[in-house]
């Protein structure tokens, strides 16, 4: 079912790797949990993501791949990202290999 968001996910990130480079997306994602989460949950939510989309230039996201990104990362299940979850999806090797070829 969920089949289609994983592409959706990946095209997103070298997008963002363009915009900060490797490094810069690694360090803007750690530091921007802080500004991406519910401040009430402290984790990411759909919500929280849409919100702060401006934050990491995402204004341009779909909902739909707002949702995905928050799905695809959620290895609980609980409907959020907390900060390991979003780490582990980012996965960092990926990045700075994209950023190789960008
Ligand atoms: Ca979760």
């Amino acid at each position: 079912m969920a089949t289609t968001n994983q592409s959706q996910f990946e095209e997103f990130l070298p997008l963002m790797a363009e915009k900060l480079g490797g490094d810069g997306l690694i360090e803007e994602l750690c530091n921007g949990f802080q500004l991406l989460m519910d401040a009430k949950k402290g984790v990411i939510t759909f919500d929280s993501l849409k919100n702060n989309s401006l934050i990491l230039g995402l204004d341009g996201m779909s909902d739909c791949n707002l949702a995905s990104m928050v799905k695809e990362g959620d290895f609980d299940g609980d409907g959020a990202l907390n900060q390991m979850e979003l780490e582990n999806r980012i996965g960092f090797r990926d990045i700075r290999d994209r950023d190789d070829d960008i």
